[in-house]
């Protein structure tokens, strides 16, 4: 028995130890890979083949390490550096890198970006083509990489607390598909230099008061571009510098770990205990990964050799991660040199011949499309005598020989082509051509800005709302409280939060009670901090919740603004369609007092959130329609109630949960047929106020609500009243050439308007500058009842 007991434990520590072996190879082998493919792409890009290449050089050993303890159901929120660690956990291989790199718009090719971002900027599908969610739980994810540095911090805290709400609201707990009872770690990395932008201290403190499971990897390489880590961190030491967060036994905070960026056997040993207490607890941590390396320098614009000096570079061959694992490979005697030097000769195969193959699938359907706008400008040329013949010839002859030939080389030979050809209908096909690679193109580059499919919120039903026959008149605010209290009750995935938004149920009572009634994992209060309320809010959203986040006053929805333009805007279109972002902001706006309470900073916004729906409801029935809308699409939006319109009474519907407001459908708020004026929001009153003083003297006019300015009036419906009264005028209390010129611009240039203008056509606004204090000030700064009366005269008497 003894000897059986003996041979079955030697065959256990051998199995063990051969699986430990295979373990370590095929990370050793990941990270020789990752090291070609940089090396690879950055001769890619110095060859002409590829615009821009950033890598991952020097990050391999740390990235293989972490991705070993990333599992199913976890998130990545990273940045530019992490393609070992998207090769390690499976969810990226090299063609598909290289394919990135050449900026391939097919999403068969580049799935994380389809060619709309530069290299290295993963993301995994979140939904669907019908946008319906995948099942998140079941699978590895990344969320969408950007370039603004730290960009991806607020996002990452969202991410993560996704998984505290799961684990403990029972309402959220029910979609085990989105999660395993908020099992999931958010891995977060970011660079030593980025961890001086405010996104990044805003979040590592959100985290630690909230208690999220957030892995954040700080990659410490020393230097931000050329700017050394003296100048950018106190004590020139990231985790010394957050020693003051660090969690105690009876406190909340983070828990902090140093380690060495070369140090294989020791990163694994930490992360896997650390990482497993991140899922376990819930208590958010940073690895601050020293002694990193960059051996090819920042990117391939500019070379490290002007700012890092011949010790400093000395020191990174020295300590590069992939030859100190090797030399730990070998003094462990894991493997047999030659095993090691197979597996390097095999990394540069591989990768010569997966960039091969990138390169040739992303540049034959052009080579095509070339070859055959080359013999149609020959057969034209044939057909052709003269000068202009000789030009086509040529031309097709110049693009015939361009080796590496882009579609805009294409397009713009053919456009000169057509040129020289002129009216002539008999173009041979050319024309044609030109028309259909112009669509095909368009919908390689200009596609997915909103959702187009069934999740498109303009393809949701209209549905009126109903009154009853005695219906109250109740409060503004009444009719949103109603509303949230329905709206939670019936929709599993909504949760809200910001500024005093649990509670007392925010500032103006929309969510008043309703906090005690469906808990603090659905309706909760923030820190002030805008930037993470809208990260949080991103992070909720592609983890397939509906979160409703508040911004408290629009004038501080600048604080906010970046993660919304930047990120949650453009998620939808930077990973074609792959992932869906459907938070709403919730916020209040327009005229109230003073300097930074009384913005309506409209035409900033609308220039910034191109990708978001924003809404500017006249009042709160309008308002609840408009939620409904939104929550039966996936784009994000942006909802600015009425700060006046809280007290204003309205009748409440009784269909408040079924009735729709469509996006981009003006309303006719009152018929005339003298001036058309168009305006939203709080202005609506005052210009109400400015029609009934000019009907009394006759001047008969018809004031339309836009209602959305993103998107505006989709059918049209403003020039048609325009044709009537043949005069319009553009109300709104934005800064003059904000909103107002938009919406002049969309009605006189897109839909045409100029043609039945019979005087010019005029804009009103607030002044220049921000309005002066107290109702006197908001007077004299913003548009009022008699200059919009004085200025309507004006028009009438021209
Ligand atoms: C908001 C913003 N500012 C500046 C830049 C330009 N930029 C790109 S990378 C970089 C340095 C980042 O250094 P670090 O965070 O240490 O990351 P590393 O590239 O060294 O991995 C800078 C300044 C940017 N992308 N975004």
């Amino acid at each position: 028995m003894d000897t059986v007991n003996t041979n079955d434990a030697e065959l256990q520590e051998k199995l063990s130890f051969d699986h430990f072996r295979n373990e370590v190879l095929k990370d050793y082998r990941i990270a020789c890979e990752s090291r070609e493919t940089s090396l690879m792409g950055r001769k890619e890009v110095l060859t002409g083949k590829a615009k821009f290449g950033i890598f991952g050089d020097g990050k391999e050993v740390a990235q293989v390490a972490a991705a070993k303890f990333f599992k199913p159901g976890d998130f990545r929120a990273g940045y530019y550096r992490d393609q070992t660690f998207m090769f390690a956990a499976g969810l990226a291989n090299v063609e598909q890198y290289f394919s990135q790199l050449f900026s391939d718009p097919d999403v068969n090719h580049d799935p994380f970006s389809a060619g709309r971002q530069m290299n290295a900027h993963f993301s995994t599908r979140n939904v669907d083509e019908n946008g319906e969610w995948l099942d998140l739980a079941n699978r590895k994810n990344s969320s969408s990489d950007m370039a603004p540095t730290a960009g991806q911090m607020p996002r990452a805290l969202g991410l993560a607390l996704a998984s505290k709400l799961f684990r403990n609201s029972p309402v959220f707990n029910q979609h085990k598909s989105l999660s395993d009872n908020g099992n999931e770690v958010c891995f977060c990395t970011i660079g030593d230099a980025a961890t001086s932008e405010g996104h990044f201290w805003e979040t590592v403190n959100a985290a630690g008061v909230m208690q999220v499971p957030l892995a954040i990897f700080v990659w410490d390489d020393g230097y931000g571009i050329s700017v050394p880590k003296k100048l950018q961190t106190t004590k020139g030491s990231i985790s010394t510098a957050l020693r003051g967060m660090e969690k105690n036994d009876n406190t909340n905070g983070i828990d902090i770990y140093k380690l060495k960026g070369w140090d294989y056997a020791g990163m694994c040993e930490v992360f896997e205990p650390a990482i497993q207490k991140i899922r376990d607890t819930h208590t958010p941590a940073i690895f601050h990964i020293e002694e990193i390396t960059q051996p090819q320098g920042h990117s391939t614009s500019g070379s490290h050799e002007r700012y890092k000096k011949p010790e400093r570079l000395a020191w990174e061959k020295e300590w590069d991660c992939i030859k100190q694992m090797k030399e730990w490979i070998l003094a462990n005697a894991l493997a047999e040199e030659h095993e090691l030097n197979d597996i390097e000769v095999n990394a540069k195969l591989l990768i010569k011949a997966s960039k091969q193959k990138s390169w040739e699938i992303y540049i034959n359907p052009i080579k095509e499309q070339v070859n055959t706008g080359v013999i149609l400008m020959q057969q034209l040329a044939e057909n052709k005598t003269g000068e202009g013949a000789e030009k086509i010839r040529e031309m097709a002859g110049e693009l015939a020989v361009n080796k590496l030939p882009m579609r805009r080389e294409l397009m713009k030979t053919l456009a000169a082509a057509l040129d020289i050809v002129g009216d002539d209908v008999v173009s041979f096909g050319l024309r044609d051509f030109y028309e259909a690679l112009k669509i095909t193109y368009a919908n390689l580059y200009n596609t997915f800005l909103y959702n187009e499919g069934p999740k498109s919120a303009l393809k949701v039903a209209v549905v009126k709302p109903v009154y009853g026959e005695d219906t109250k008149l109740i409060n503004g605010y009444e009719i949103l409280n109603k509303y949230f209290d329905k709206l939670f009750e019936s929709n599993d995935k909504i949760t809200a939060f910001g500024e005093d938004v649990g509670l007392i149920g925010d500032v103006n009572q929309g969510f008043s009670g309703l906090q005690v009634k469906y808990g603090d994992k659905r309706i909760f209060d923030t820190g002030i901090r805008e930037l993470t309320i809208m990260g949080q809010g991103i992070g909720l959203a592609l983890r397939g919740l509906r979160p409703i986040a508040e911004i408290q006053y629009l004038d501080y929805l600048l604080y906010g603004l970046q993660p919304l333009s930047d990120d949650c805007a453009t998620t939808h279109f930077r990973t074609a369609g792959g992932q869906s972002c459907p938070l709403i902001v919730r916020t209040r706006g327009h005229r109230l007092e003073g300097i930074w309470h009384s913005g309506s900073p409209m035409g900033m916004i609308i220039h910034a959130l191109r990708g978001m729906y924003v809404c500017v409801p006249r009042n709160m029935v309008q308002a609840a329609g408009m939620y409904n809308t939104l929550l039966q699409s996936n784009d994000p939006a942006l909802m600015i109630e009425c700060l006046n319109g809280y007290r204003i009474k309205e009748k409440l519907p009784e269909n408040l949960l079924t009735y729709t407001v469509p996006l981009g459908i003006p309303e006719t708020i009152k018929e005339g047929t003298d001036i058309t004026m168009v305006t939203y929001g709080a202005t609506l009153r005052i210009v109400l106020e400015a029609a009934e003083t000019l009907g009394k003297i006759n001047i008969n006019c018809e004031v339309i609500d836009v209602q959305t300015l993103l998107p505006f009036d989709i059918n049209h419906h403003i020039v048609a009243s325009l044709k009537k009264t043949n005069r319009i005028i553009f109300i709104d209390e934005d800064v003059p050439g904000g909103a107002v010129a938009f919406m002049f611009n969309k009605v006189m240039e897109e839909q045409g308007g100029y043609k039945f203008l019979d005087v010019a056509p005029r804009t009103m606004t607030a002044q220049e500058h921000r309005p002066s204090y107290a109702s006197d000030g908001d007077y004299f700064s913003k548009p009022n009842t008699e200059d919009v009366v004085r200025v309507v005269k004006e028009m009438m008497a021209e």
